[in-house]
């Protein structure tokens, strides 16, 4: 216990005393001539940034990560990324829901710094940090799509975003340059068609008329495959003749789970009476339970994978444009989600839960002149780390206030000796929605380790629910099939992990200090 402290210890002033180097360097950077001409070679050698995000797209729906799903709807453009550049097989959201999730990603800030707990939060302008540093280092930038972050995202040049939500069919667009919100554009000529095609349109429209003196950073982001899945018509007989594989803990989840997890979050089937897909997919109320679930299982699933066919094809649009614009192997591509979606496993829907399908995001990035063809790793990054990754990709130390590391070296295919072993999770809204209690753990390549502390951090709002804790061994059980938190013979695995998530709780500003009412939880499970 007291060497654990000492290492602590160690750690954090290894990490002050980096800080404090990065600050240094990056004002030699600035005043001295060394740092001159180093900025002026980064510069010469800036490439374009094209980052395309999905809304819940899980992992496991691209066919470059090999699941159930892999044969039956192939995701051929997003594959390319993989077969011609690099894929992270455990990159990992630090929220799985969507506004802190893209709060995250453009900040490089876990939720408590950057403000965005949950989905009634927003980013302002002076927050924008991804943006405004890419545009400090002479970058042009543009944020095209789905946005979901409520104030304007003015650290842009341009922008042309989805309102909130926005609308599968016949979207209305926020544009820069009127007075935000009540700059809404209806494009007459996008009079029903699919806001994924509009989006890549509009994306293309941008890349063909931008000064090309500048390297350009595009956000493009789709709104699809979002519930309500709505799939462009073109796309309404696709797995028409076929069965979508099922996930086996459909039907038997074993030992998976807690009592704090017992009969929580919706369903595909009947078990969550108040919503479930059944309901959502207006399945006959009269079939018997399993056929109901099988039908409700089946229509969700092709309606989900017919958007993503549709992200997909678009996305060919985008590689061909900067194929036969020359810029394919000068702009470094991009893609990821901002989170994954349970797909019926464990009878689940919707995201928010830590387990693997909803925590694990997409992350693939195509750049031949960095980047060795069809790499692959498991070292664990997560969204908080994509923006200083960006701005070392432009050249740039990424600022002290970023709680993420640049992954820069994992793409050269070096993985540094002190590169993180773990990665810290937390949702903060409690049965909200998707019936999800509140709850945060920490994820290493072996185990998860989850806390369900079921407590809303405001005082208000839905009831507390029964707290308790699940552990998962992520290389025997990859589904987390078994729970083994009251298993003895993990009791030194899990008070070595305790030790490490409050350790990246402190780390990361993400301790209960402010919510008194938590920690009081937190205090009578910890041991428990
Ligand atoms: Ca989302």
């Amino acid at each position: 216990m007291q060497e654990m402290t000492k290492m602590m210890k160690d750690n954090s002033t290894r990490r002050d005393f980096l800080r404090t180097i990065g600050a240094t360097v990056a004002a030699s950077v600035l005043h001295g001539s060394l740092g001159v001409a180093r900025a002026a070679s980064a510069k010469n050698r800036q490439p374009n940034i094209l980052y395309i995000m999905s809304d819940d797209h899980a992992a496991h729906a691209i066919s470059a990560y090999g699941s159930r799903l892999a044969k039956v709807a192939p995701t051929p453009n997003i594959d390319r990324l993989a077969n011609e550049g690099f894929l992270f097989e455990n990159c990992f959201c630090t929220n799985s829901i969507c506004v802190p999730s893209r709060a995250s990603i453009l900040s490089g800030q876990y939720s408590q710094t950057n403000g965005a707990l949950d989905l009634g939060g927003r980013l302002e302008p002076e927050k924008q940090y991804l943006p405004k540093l890419m545009k400090q280092a002479g970058y042009e930038t543009a944020m095209i799509g789905k946005w979901h972050l409520k104030d304007e995202p003015a650290a842009f040049d341009y922008y042309c975003v989805l309102p909130g939500q926005g609308s599968y069919f016949n979207p209305i667009l926020r544009e820069s340059g009127g007075q935000w919100p009540n700059n809404e554009k209806r494009f007459a000529k996008y009079d029903s068609c699919h806001c994924s095609d509009v989006i890549t349109d509009l994306s293309l429209n941008w890349l063909k008329g931008r000064d090309r003196s500048k390297p350009f950073f595009l956000m493009h982001h789709f709104k699809a495959p979002h519930d309500n899945f709505e799939n462009a018509e073109r796309y309404d007989w696709l797995f028409n003749d076929i069965d979508i594989p099922e996930p086996e803990s459909l039907w038997n989840s074993g030992n998976h789970g807690s009592e704090a997890t017992k009969d929580m979050g919706t369903s595909i089937g009947r078990r969550n009476k108040r919503r479930n897909m059944g309901h959502h997919m207006f399945v006959d109320e009269l079939l018997p339970d399993e056929q109901y679930k099988r039908t409700a299982y089946q229509r969700y699933l092709k309606k989900y994978l017919r958007c993503v066919r549709g992200v997909d094809d678009n996305i060919g649009r985008l590689f061909e444009y900067l194929q036969k614009s020359g810029q394919m192997d000068n702009t470094v591509i991009i893609y990821t989600s901002d989170q994954g979606m349970m797909l019926g496993e464990h009878d689940f829907i919707d995201k928010r839960w830590m387990y693997e399908e909803s925590m694990r995001m997409p992350f693939l990035v195509r750049y031949p002149a960095m980047i060795r063809a069809g790499t692959r790793t498991d070292e664990i990054i997560n969204n908080t780390d994509f923006a200083p990754t960006i701005l070392e990709l432009a050249g740039l130390d990424a600022p002290g206030y970023m709680h993420g590391r640049s992954f820069v070296p994992l793409l050269k295919g070096r993985t540094p000796t002190d590169w993180p072993e773990a990665t810290y999770y937390r949702y903060w809204m409690h049965m909200a929605h998707h019936d999800n209690p509140a709850h945060f753990g920490i994820r290493t390549k072996k185990y998860k380790l989850i806390f369900f502390y079921g407590t809303n951090y405001k005082q208000r709002g839905p009831k507390p629910t029964r707290p308790g804790w699940e552990l998962y061994d992520m290389v025997n059980d990859p589904h987390e099939m078994n729970n083994l938190y009251d298993n003895p013979r993990y009791v030194a695995v899990i008070r070595k992990l305790k030790i490490e998530l409050l350790r990246l709780r402190k780390m990361y500003n993400e301790t209960d200090e402010k919510y008194p009412h938590i920690q009081k939880v937190i205090d009578e499970y910890w041991d428990k």
